[in-house]
């Protein structure tokens, strides 16, 4: 048989208890370099060997010779000749290791035994610390495991709360849906009370909404004759000819229609209080002049403040020459004007009831208040019960054991910023110096992988970044014995990224036992 010991290595088997005890063992079992234990039997130097993938039968002295045989990579486990090889590290008395063959005596060491920097021609010697690092490691194992098992503790406490809060949640959901059906009467009862006492009232207003009708109708006529009587006072005092119209001329006298206020009305302010005609008689005054003027005339008699001009018309009326603001220059031969004095408006008269009208009105106003209190009473009820059934559809873990995170909040301050979490709620950031919070994410769901679904947990539709999106927040939660954030980051613009110890997130982890046996 040829066969040579070139890349051929004798590997000890340790059991488990003398490595962690560090005691150096023996036993060895043959395989060729790079190879793991649990594939020894694959290497058999007394066959041909035959390449993962079934593609090739090879020589056995083919193995490890630094010439890839096998597309697999499966002929060169200890050696760099194939880019998709495997080289695999013992590492006694710590974790195995699986490397890609480029690393193989690349002059850096990948393996703490030293496996893989075996060629000697590099100036890199590996010496074997596996043993440091697997104390080191199982140190830190341990300590884990002591929180995982005190965490385990409080996490069964939180879940024994949770699973109390959600049956209290539950009780309290059905005593509300009683409490509405019991408010529904009282608001349908309280609307039949409250129809049947209105409809009484419409029928004892009838006769005094007629009255108003008729009131408001007087009321009406009187307006309209004051304005006529006012228009025409006005119309006979513009009329300074007497010859039956108000002319363009006419107003030019009046310093009121000075619209741009330069000093002088000219022919197209005039005109437009005129309506655009060159005069008016007292009807066409009347029905289309007045509204113009009139409001001028209170203007000028500090009645009236003047509209704010929205058009180019009065716009261009009112360019006029910055020195001809305030009161107009002369003013020769124009009359002296008296300010416009309109009529009192007449007060408001409220009609006075019937003694048996009026408590009927009273009567109907109590029953609208009692109505408007049941239907406040029923929308009450209905919004408690929205908060219970938002609570119950929330996924507060398999055992309930984030629940009472709910309601609470967990601060974390860097140099910067005040960060807040308040699980299933939100997530913000203050800055010290005290302006304005921000939010950065309302609570949308669990955002961890498939095998650790609550190990992460997603906020969103934050408040949106200058320029950017809305402000995310990721939060990673991992097992502790006490509820904290403990680190909080922006590792992309507006992205957020808080670290949340909690006893709820306590679990077993799957151990790495299985690859140890392998190998120990
Ligand atoms: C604020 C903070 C920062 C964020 C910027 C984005 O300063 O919310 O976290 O990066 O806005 O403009």
């Amino acid at each position: 048989m040829e066969f040579s010991m070139k890349n051929f290595k004798f590997y000890p088997i340790c059991p488990t208890f003398l490595v962690l005890l560090s005691v150096t063992c023996s036993s060895e079992v043959s395989r060729p370099r790079g190879v793991s234990l649990s594939r020894a039997s694959l290497y058999n130097p007394d066959r041909n060997f035959l390449c993962f993938d079934n593609s090739k039968s090879i020589p056995f002295s083919q193995v490890n010779d630094e010439y890839c045989d096998c597309p697999d990579g499966s002929d060169e486990p200890g050696t760099s000749a194939c880019p998709n090889g495997v080289f695999h590290c013992t590492n006694a008395g710590h974790k195995p290791l699986n490397l890609a063959a480029s690393r193989v005596n690349d002059g850096i060491c990948d393996c703490c035994d030293g496996s893989d920097e075996y060629a000697g021609n590099t100036v890199t010697t590996c010496p074997n610390i596996c043993l440091q690092l697997g104390r080191h490691a199982r140190e830190e194992a341990q300590k884990l495991a002591e929180i995982i098992k005190a965490g385990k503790q409080l996490k069964a406490e939180l879940s024994q709360k949770g699973l109390r809060l959600k049956e209290e949640k539950k009780e309290k959901l059905v005593e509300l849906q009683k409490n509405k059906e019991e408010a529904e009467k009282v608001k349908a009862e309280k609307q039949r009370i409250k129809d049947e006492i209105e409809a009484l009232e419409n029928k004892s207003l009838e006769v005094y909404r007629k009255l108003e009708e008729e009131e408001k109708q007087r009321k009406a006529e009187a307006e309209a004759q004051k304005t006529r009587q006012e228009a025409t006072e006005t119309f006979t005092k513009f009329d300074s000819n007497q010859d039956g119209l108000v002319d363009i001329a006419e107003l030019q006298t009046r310093q009121s229609f000075d619209k741009d206020r330069n000093g002088e009305v000219s022919v197209e302010e005039a005109k437009y209080f005129l309506n655009n005609q060159e005069s008016v008689d007292l009807e066409t005054f009347i029905s289309d002049a007045w509204a113009n003027i009139k409001p001028y005339l209170m203007m000028d008699a500090g009645l009236f403040k003047p509209p704010v001009p929205q058009d180019g018309e009065a716009e261009d009326l009112q360019d006029g020459d910055d020195e001809h603001d305030g009161a107009p220059e002369g003013d020769e031969g124009e009359e002296e004007e008296e300010p416009y004095q309109p009529e009192e408006e007449p007060e408001e008269t409220k009609l006075q009831y019937d003694e048996e009208t009026q408590k009927i009105v009273d009567q109907a106003t109590a029953a609208r208040n009692e109505f408007t209190d049941a239907e406040r009473a029923v929308r009450e009820i209905e919004s408690e019960i929205g908060n219970i059934n938002d609570y119950l559809e929330k996924d507060f873990g398999p055992e309930e054991e984030f629940a009472t995170l709910q309601g609470e909040c967990f601060d974390y301050t860097d140099h910067e910023y005040i960060y807040k979490l308040c699980p299933f709620e939100k997530a913000t950031q203050q800055p010290k110096s005290g302006s304005s919070e921000t939010r950065l994410g309302t609570w949308a769901r669990w955002n961890g992988p498939e095998d650790n679904k609550y190990g992460s947990m997603l906020y969103d539709k934050g408040q949106s970044c200058w320029n950017g999106p809305p402000r995310s927040t990721k939060v990673n939660i991992v097992c502790g014995t006490e509820s904290k954030v403990t680190a909080v980051s922006e590792p992309n613009r507006c992205e957020y990224l808080f670290e949340f110890v909690t006893p709820a997130a306590c679990r077993e982890i799957p151990s790495e036992a299985d690859d140890l046996h392998d190998e120990l």
